[in-house]
């Protein structure tokens, strides 16, 4: 049995329409659907895992959140980022992925 694609799989094959602000090789970043701050990006990897815990390999966590942090910078001097893992820590969609959130203009908790 072949496993379903994930959201994110059909938004990087373009079956899924998304607003895309970065792609390389490996990874992608889109415009989050429900934007819970001025700017919220995504960071995805291409190679699919389910949560963030499921990377093992140093190289390819590295890559990752070197990723996020260049998308980041490309948007914003200042922001936060956030990993959701597992139900219990608020992640809905099973495709590990990098919230950049930015833009506010006193920080997250004072706007
Ligand atoms: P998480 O809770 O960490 O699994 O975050 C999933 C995020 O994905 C959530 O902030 C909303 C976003 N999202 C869900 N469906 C879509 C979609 O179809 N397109 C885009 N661009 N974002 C989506």
């Amino acid at each position: 049995m072949t496993a379903q694609p994930t959201l994110f799989e059909r938004i990087i094959a373009r079956e899924i329409p998304s607003d895309i602000v970065y792609e390389d090789e490996h990874y992608i970043a889109i415009r989050d659907i429900a934007p819970k701050a001025p700017i919220h990006l995504l960071v995805i990897p291409k190679r699919v895992s389910a949560r963030i815990d499921e990377i093992t390999d140093a190289q390819e966590m590295g890559e990752l959140w070197l990723t996020a942090v260049k998308v980041a910078r490309q948007h914003a001097a200042d922001y936060r980022l956030l990993v959701n893992a597992g139900k219990g820590g608020g992640q809905v969609v099973f495709h590990t992925h990098i919230h950049i959130m930015a833009g506010w203009e006193h920080g997250p908790d004072n706007d």
